[in-house]
């Protein structure tokens, strides 16, 4: 085994369950008129083979024990869908039920639509790889929003911006010559998540994409991902016209510029008709935008609304901007720019923002925009690619991450009105939703580079399908079917995997501290940065250390972004009193003696959580020692390899930041914790050439 399988690895079933699945698949009926009806059929039989070793035969409806049709082909077997269920179910949901009849059981797959289909397909082979009894099915299932998607941040020469899993996978020069089966791999795993969307291309966009040789391998793309239901997408430079089109212009109220993405759009769709629509990183980083020629993030995106609108494509606008010429707080500048635009954007057009204010940090509280924008559709954007956890050698399980974001309640329609009930759209209706994840894959043979990391690939689809899901079950899920069945191995890995967040968090950025990684690369920790091109790029803008404290006062004696929230929330996170230890230090700055819940005093606290979180490490590595016998010696030795790389660095961290952060406190590392094995300038002076995934920062 080396990972390539990811969760699709249909190996044989040992259970007594064996004889009971074989029984509904010796016959199946399953005709498959078109290509996603046959990627389904083929995934079926090819399950069928790995888990059971049968080659199922065909039957009719009425032989079969197996029944896979739509609706409006089902026949008399309809009598047992209620209307109820089939309103339920929308075009991409599907309902799976076992049904007696005359003394016989059979399964019966059913959908609206051929994706519907699909997607009830790998959900049979899930249960059946997760080792769930099918005799008694009686399943509705839906996807809670509408855009579930990928965003990779490669460029057209293979390098990933963030990427620490190898190069891109779209090997642009073959294509769209050569359709790599790892395309159609790519896709069929998206597909078994319900991951329906692919922008292909970094959000600090190349205009190369545009042009038509890049078009033509784009279509190579789009065409083997059809099947699956995964649509594409490209993110664009918002002075495309200028610099692909020779205009003087990119402003988007100009009628040159107009005319410019308009017909660049239609030939887009020349080649895709199914094509998805645009993503847009604009006026953030050095990144063009409408505000460069006096115009707003409205106008710029309208624009390209109207452009895709005949043909069914989005937009999906990004509120990740900053700019350093704006003397305040980075964490208030996305919502003092999009709050007054509030039902000012076209209906193709979605807000995507990400999970919190500043940047993808070990942990953030949710985005103040999220529930802040009524009238608007918004998506929220996470990042999968652990660029601030550790890259590909930490074992981080996100989906708590995800989940922290998804439950935290945003108080902006009442109590209960929490980030995940705004992402499905339950407070208006008559907007788009959505989820997409910076994608983590890249050419290592498993995608990911961490076996582990796969984990985070597969919960965000299943987040993005329901954003309702519970990061525990997810896990449960994601081990049967990438390792095994086996109590002895799921159950203490997957309370590694839970608490596997919080423990890196514990060693990089306890007690709400942030942004305080190297600078180069933002490998490994870098408390003491304080001069970059800008200051907040620096760690000093965002912990605020001198000898009479730490942290970022964010009420209303500093830069009042609490004010950004709801009352609930602002009164929460500002009171010392409710303000969850998680999170002191990103709203307050306090003395090295403040006295915690613990009884500690906030020196005490900070050097307890840097122990702690190395200890969690050591203490990992012991339980996955102790699963060897569960796991092949391939993933095994890869595992335990990562983890030592994973706890040497976790030292370095908690070193580096202890000793940085002393220099403040002037206290001595409490009795009891080791002695750090080499003094600060050590640290200071590690250099790392060659960090991978370098970005704009
Ligand atoms: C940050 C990355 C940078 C990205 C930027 C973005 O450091 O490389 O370009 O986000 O989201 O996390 O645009």
């Amino acid at each position: 085994e080396n990972g390539y399988d990811l969760w699709l690895r249909y190996k044989p079933v040992s259970t007594n369950l064996r004889g009971q699945y074989e029984k509904y698949f010796k016959t199946i009926c399953f005709p498959a008129a078109t290509d996603r009806l046959k990627a389904g059929r083929d995934e079926l039989i090819q399950g069928f083979g790995g888990l059971l070793g049968i080659q199922p035969s065909a039957g009719t409806p009425a032989q079969s024990s197996l029944v896979v049709l739509t609706l409006d082909k089902i026949g008399t077997l309809k009598k047992f869908i209620t209307d109820a269920e089939i309103q339920q179910i929308g075009n991409e949901g599907f309902i799976i039920k076992t049904i007696s009849e005359a003394g016989r059981t059979r399964l019966v797959l059913t959908a609206k639509s051929d994706l519907g289909i699909l997607y009830g397909t790998f959900r049979i082979l899930q249960l059946m790889q997760t080792g769930k009894s099918l005799s008694a099915l009686n399943i509705t299932d839906y996807p809670k929003t509408m855009i579930r998607i990928l965003d990779h941040w490669d460029n057209p020469n293979r390098t990933v911006e963030r990427g620490y899993a190898g190069f891109s996978i779209w090997n642009w020069h073959k294509l769209p010559g050569y359709i790599d089966p790892r395309y159609v791999d790519y896709a069929r795993a998206n597909a078994s998540i319900g991951i329906n969307g692919s922008v292909l291309n970094n959000v600090n966009a190349n205009i190369q994409m545009l042009t038509p040789a890049y078009l033509e391998k784009v279509k190579a793309l789009a065409d083997a991902f059809r099947p699956y239901g995964i649509r594409v997408y490209l993110s664009v430079k918002f002075d495309s016209p200028i610099e692909l089109g020779h205009l003087k212009t990119a402003d988007p109220l100009d009628p040159e510029v107009i005319k410019w993405w308009n017909a660049k759009t239609d030939e887009i769709y020349s080649y895709i008709p199914d094509f998805g629509g645009f993503l847009v990183k604009a006026n953030s980083e050095g990144q063009p935008g409408p505000q460069s020629y006096g115009r707003s993030h409205a106008d710029g995106a309208n624009m390209l609304g109207n452009a895709l609108a005949p043909h069914h494509g989005i937009v999906m606008w990004r509120a990740f901007v900053y700019d350093d010429k704006v003397p305040d707080d980075r964490f208030k500048q996305a919502y003092n720019e999009f709050k007054p635009l509030d039902g000012k954007f076209n209906a193709n057009v979605i807000i995507q923002i990400k999970n919190g204010p500043i940047d993808f940090q070990p942990r953030e509280p949710f985005h103040p925009l999220l529930g802040a924008l009524p009238n608007t559709s918004v998506m929220l954007e996470l990042q999968l690619t652990q660029e601030y956890l550790g890259f590909s050698t930490h074992l981080v399980y996100e989906a708590p991450l995800f989940k922290e974001c998804l439950e935290s309640d945003t108080y902006t329609h009442g109590q209960n009105s929490t980030v995940g009930r705004i992402i499905e759209g339950k407070y208006n209706p008559a907007l788009l939703t959505g989820m997409a994840g910076v994608a983590n894959i890249g050419t290592d043979i498993n995608w990911c580079g961490h076996p582990f990391a796969q984990a985070n690939w597969y919960a965000f689809g299943r987040l993005a399908w329901n954003p309702h899901n519970d990061a525990a079950s997810i896990a449960d899920d994601w081990l049967r079917m990438t390792f095994n069945n086996e109590a002895a191995f799921i159950n203490p890995m997957k309370r590694e995997m839970l608490h596997s967040r919080e423990n890196t968090v514990n060693y990089m950025t306890p007690l709400g501290l942030h942004h305080i990684m190297g600078a180069s690369g933002h490998y490994g920790p870098g408390p003491w940065t304080d001069n970059l091109g800008r200051a907040d790029w620096t760690a000093v803008y965002y912990h605020k250390a001198d000898t009479a404290g730490i942290g970022f006062d964010r009420t209303e004696t500093g830069s009042n972004a609490l004010n950004q929230y709801a009352p609930q929330v602002q009164r929460y996170f500002g009171d010392l009193k409710t303000c969850p230890d998680e999170y002191l230090l990103w709203f307050h700055h306090l003395g090295w003696q403040y006295s915690m819940r613990s009884g500690k005093t906030l020196w005490e606290e900070m050097v307890h959580h840097y122990y702690t979180g190395v200890d969690s490490v050591t203490k990992m590595q012991q339980v996955w020692k102790s699963l060897s016998p569960y796991v092949d010696p391939t993933r095994f030795k890869e595992v335990e390899q990562l983890m030592a790389v994973q706890h040497e660095e976790a030292v370095r961290w908690r070193n580096s930041c202890v000793l940085y952060f002393q220099t403040f406190s002037r206290k001595p590392i409490p009795a009891g914790y080791e002695v750090p094995e080499h003094d600060l300038s050590y640290y200071r002076n590690l250099h790392f050439p060659n960090i991978p995934g370098q970005g704009v920062n």
